[in-house]
């Protein structure tokens, strides 16, 4: 039953954090003040979030990589960088999030204005008088920006259908749905040529998408396992409206609408309880006064049949699924129908992000050295981040930048790849030797 899901893969990475900033203060009778540069801003996050207005996940094939902003660098005079605005992916009820490094599943939304956070922006970097201390006022150094997140997800949409199409066999049911939706069901002039269920998506003239299934045609015993129409009916038991589909050119017209009704009774309280629309198909093989006394003598008989739960019947629609007579019609009637019957969205609370551990693992701190001759290559998100920040004329601040590179373990690392005194050492195109601050 592949057409019930939908699935996409989808990369997203939050936005880096800004770095701090090295300034002083300079006042007219101060010439050297105390430290003022600014913190960098925070990387935008990237969020995932639920909404009514999407009804599948077609336009990830067309846009697959999404990207948050930057935080800004921190600015003279303890200004603050400015923060990323965040990525707000927007997708449809029903989704469920899946990290596709291990498969674990982030979040179901199955809600509108529920919200993942999948991806949280990186930390900006302190400014150089943030890092000030009592026993160092005047720091020469600052922090870098944290790294944003990048992940892999995939994105999986269970289609639940709106609309339930039922009906003996060869009623025509694959056939409304071929023309009502994208689609493309066999079709054929004998039972039972439906044998898993078709799900489309189909439109009212506003535009408004409602998701149709089409499953093999019942009959008698149906709801008790006979036929191929029973394990299906699960799935019809969850929608909103039903079609009960009817050849109006059987002999029989009457017991075939019995003969649904019996097993829509018998098959659970929820299924029988369901409103529906009758659609009287093939009128196209008979004329109009016809199709007319057909519709009347139909609607007597459903009234009798109906007696003390009239509420379920909503409709006597005369079409040809095949001549497209009425169908626009039904769809619009059905779109309304619809509305009315629509369960209201659980209530979500906005305050609430759901979110997993992997939305903020950095892999920041990892590293590696490659030796070519006496230079040793040095990479690694933090490990660039920090030569990037540092004035390398200064002293001070290269001491720091060289604790920071100890801390991490960068300095251990380049004495066992040979590094000695003296050797070249290569950061994001800067070069410095290994010398005595090591
Ligand atoms: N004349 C006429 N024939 C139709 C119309 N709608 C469907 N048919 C024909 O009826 C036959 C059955 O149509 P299907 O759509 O396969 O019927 P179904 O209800 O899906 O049947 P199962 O899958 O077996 O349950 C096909 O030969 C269709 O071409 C119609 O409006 N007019
Ligand atoms: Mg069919």
């Amino acid at each position: 039953m592949s057409q019930f899901i939908d699935h996409v893969q989808i990369s997203v990475r939050s936005g880096d954090g800004g770095n701090g900033a090295i300034a002083w203060r300079r006042e007219k009778y101060e010439p050297l003040g105390g430290p003022a540069g600014g913190n960098g801003g925070r990387g935008a996050h990237v969020y995932i979030e639920a909404t009514n207005d999407l009804t599948t996940l077609v336009e990830f094939r067309f846009k697959a990589i999404f990207e948050a902003e930057h935080g800004e660098r921190g600015r003279t005079k303890n200004q603050h960088g400015k923060q990323g605005k965040d990525l707000v992916i927007r997708v449809p009820v029903g989704t469920l999030i899946r990290d596709r490094n291990d498969g674990h599943v982030i979040a179901d939304l199955v809600a509108p204005g529920q919200r993942a956070l999948v991806a949280q922006g990186g930390r900006g970097g302190r400014g150089n008088s943030m890092m000030a201390t009592p026993t160092k006022r005047a720091p020469y150094y600052c922090e870098p920006g944290e790294a944003g997140v990048e992940r892999q997800l995939e994105l999986e949409l269970k289609l639940l259908a709106d609309v339930g199409l039922i009906g003996l066999p060869n009623a025509g049911k694959s056939t409304l749905l071929s023309v009502i939706s994208n689609a493309k069901p066999k079709i054929a002039a004998y039972p039972f040529t439906t044998l898993e269920p078709n799900l489309g998506v189909a439109y009212d003239p506003s535009g408004k998408a409602f998701v149709v299934a089409d499953i093999p045609g019942l009959v008698e015993g149906a709801s008790s396992g006979v036929g191929l129409g029973h394990d299906f009916l699960r799935h019809i038991e969850r929608t909103r409206v039903l079609v009960h589909m009817v050849d109006s050119s059987s002999e029989t017209l009457e017991d075939d609408i019995k003969t649904i009704l019996n097993e829509l009774e018998l098959f659970s309280d929820k299924l029988k309880e369901l409103p529906r629309l009758v659609a009287l198909n093939k009128i196209d093989l008979m004329d109009a006064d016809e199709a007319e006394a057909l519709k009347q003598r139909v609607e007597k008989f459903l009234k009798k049949q109906y007696k003390g739960k009239e509420e379920r019947l909503q409709g006597v629609h005369l079409i040809s699924a095949q001549g497209q007579i009425g169908v626009r019609e039904l769809i619009s009637v059905l779109s309304r129908k619809l509305e009315e019957f629509k369960s209201p969205d659980p209530v979500v609370d906005p305050a609430i992000v759901i979110s997993d551990e992997a939305a903020s693992e950095r892999p920041d701190d990892s590293f590696s050295v490659m030796r070519k001759k006496n230079v040793f290559f040095l990479t690694g998100h933090r490990a660039e981040k920090i030569v990037e920040v540092t004035n390398l004329k200064e002293p001070e601040s290269l001491a720091h930048m060289f604790n920071v590179l100890r801390a991490m373990g960068v300095i251990d690392a380049l004495l066992q790849a040979g590094a000695s005194q003296g050797s070249e050492i290569v950061v994001n195109g800067i070069t410095f030797s290994f010398g005595d601050h090591m």
